[in-house]
């Protein structure tokens, strides 16, 4: 029989406030929304919290006072506020990879200061964003040109993961502040349909390729990249037409100029700023070129103001705080596995996707920061999709479903562009789907409605859902800055209480690995020796077969 999980000595069932979550959550288990909204009229106003110009109503989420004071008792036994000044101070909190976690400081305002190592930081950073504008500059006026003379219409980022999912879901949001005639095409995935499609249709002599990659050696970002030169190369017939066509933002300037990219066409960035963190340094430089240095400036505006509030605010009047610890409570202590995040807002489409990175990266840890087993859940598995396509998809499951899925509902009070009532009627939705979720509907209201006996069962809808509102004036880059860093922070709060490292990913290794040596057995001239279990030998052999066929 397996031995049952020791305690670890840095994680949250240490704190006396964890054991009086669980005393609460068993004496508020028979608490349906319904009751806690009927002994509090004030509940929806007083549940609420603003910063950085997001309001977020967490009235729908399972908590009584008691709750959240306890909670934010766990958060500061956890030392909360602590390792968030850690954290601000450029120490070296991702303590398995020994590296500061400094993206807060990638939006410092220019007058600020910060020394790590002796150098300050937010110099540097604005020197790299200096030139970055008047890259950016240079490409929207026309005034960099082509090999060929011509001016860039089409920009191709090429970059995985954190090099790729931040700008993407941002061109998706700000498609409205984007340059007309300049376009933006994305190329992520190794599979050659993925660079086909994006150079489909496109003029060489008019094309720009961002290789976007910290390390510089990602295998698809690598494969891609070379496959993107060539095709510059074979349609511009010129080696040297390379130093108009492609710049590159990493870490490694080395591997840079290996690849014949020149410093100058290089726009760094550190290693403190971890991948999934990353879409306001450099590599963010597509989104630059495509909404502007000004708007790119108010994406940063955006990002510092919601550090400020995390920074400053009481810890129960602090979105991300409030978050990340409602984020705790459903996962420990109500014992979701999943979180939906559901924007009402076509633009945010890849948010979920970007989000998914960002929490799931972060905090699906089975050891704490030292390396001990965890014997409680870390993150949630997140996933969404935008209102109200959603509501036409997977909602039944939501509503009616055996598992209990909390739920963030995004909404944006004003449209970016005006059309009839189209905004009136998603948030319509929006609000219809958290009240629904919470109070549902009961078998007697069911009834009133004259339904046939044998569909009660099937009509009625338990609620007690939980649901948060996201609510922002509009979707603008400031806006967008803010509701990332938001979930930066939540994502930190939870990570402190589960005591896990959110900034390394050593999960992610294994896979590339095992890859290396499958792919080398894949494309050998002579049969490879396979000592691997049966399974992947034999599909190692037929992918080979196919390959034969192929030739
Ligand atoms: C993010 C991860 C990962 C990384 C990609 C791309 O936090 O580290 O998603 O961003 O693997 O890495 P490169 O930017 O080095 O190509």
């Amino acid at each position: 029989m397996a031995q049952p999980l020791a305690t670890p000595t840095d994680g949250p069932r240490r704190h006396p406030a964890w054991g009086a979550l669980e005393i609460d959550r068993a004496q508020t288990a028979h608490l349906h929304l319904r009751d806690l909204f009927g002994a509090d009229p004030a509940r929806g106003t007083r549940f609420r919290v603003s910063g950085a110009g997001l309001e977020l109503d967490y009235a729908k989420q399972r908590v009584t006072d008691h709750t959240l004071v306890k909670l934010v008792a766990l958060a500061e036994q956890s030392g909360l506020a602590e390792r968030r000044a850690s954290m601000f101070a450029g120490e070296r909190i991702n303590v398995s990879e020994d590296r500061a976690v400094l993206h807060v400081a990638l939006r410092l305002p220019r007058t600020a200061h910060l020394v790590v190592d002796g150098t300050d930081v937010v110099a540097e950073i604005h020197t790299v964003l200096a030139r970055m504008s008047a890259f950016a500059d240079a490409v929207r006026s026309g005034a960099w040109r082509g090999s060929t003379g011509k001016p860039i219409r089409t920009v191709i980022n090429i970059g995985i993961g954190g090099s790729d999912l931040g700008p993407v879901m941002a061109d998706a949001a700000l498609r409205p502040f984007a340059q007309p005639g300049l376009g933006c095409r994305f190329v992520s995935n190794v599979d050659g349909d993925a660079i086909l499609d994006a150079i489909q249709g496109l003029d060489p002599a008019e094309t720009l390729v961002i290789v976007s990659s910290k390390t510089f050696t990602t295998r698809e970002t690598m494969t891609n990249a070379h496959a993107a030169r060539a095709w510059l190369v074979d349609g511009l017939g010129d080696e040297a037409a390379i130093a108009r066509h492609v710049v590159a933002v990493s870490t490694n300037q080395e591997a840079i100029q290996a690849f014949g990219i020149a410093p100058e066409n290089m726009f760094g960035f550190w290693d403190w700023v971890g991948g999934r963190y990353s879409m306001d340094s450099a590599i963010g430089l597509a989104t630059m070129i495509t909404i502007g240095p000004e708007q790119f400036a108010e994406l940063l505006a955006g990002f510092h103001a919601m550090d400020d509030h995390f920074l400053r605010a009481p810890l129960a009047e602090n979105l991300p705080v409030i978050m990340g610890l409602l984020a705790v409570w459903n996962r420990n202590f109500l014992g979701a596995h999943t979180t939906a995040v559901l924007p009402y807002s076509q633009h945010l489409h890849r948010f979920p996707a970007y989000l998914q990175q960002l929490t799931m990266e972060s905090n699906g840890k089975h050891v704490t920061a030292s390396g001990q087993r965890v014997d409680y859940d870390t993150g949630a598995i997140y996933w969404g999709e935008p209102g109200t396509n959603g509501q036409h998809s997977f909602y039944q499951l939501l509503h009616q479903g055996t598992t209990i899925v909390p739920v963030d509902l995004i909404g944006f009070l004003q449209p970016t562009t005006p059309i009839g009532d189209h905004n009136e009627f998603l948030l319509a939705n929006l609000v219809a789907q958290a009240q629904a979720l919470a109070f549902g509907r009961s078998a007697s209201d069911v009834r009133a409605g004259g339904i046939p006996e044998h569909l009660v069962p099937h009509k009625l809808m338990d609620g007690n859902r939980p649901s948060s509102v996201i609510l922002a004036d509009a979707l603008t880059p400031r806006t967008l800055g803010a509701l990332v860093a938001l979930y930066e922070h939540s994502v930190f709060v939870q990570s402190v209480i589960w005591g896990v490292d959110a900034f390394d990913q050593w999960g992610v290794e294994l896979g590339k690995q095992l890859a290396t040596t499958i792919m080398a057995q894949i494309t050998s001239p002579k049969p490879p020796e396979l000592a691997h279990d049966s399974s992947t030998n034999a599909l190692i052999e037929r992918i080979r077969a196919a390959r034969a066929d192929r030739r």
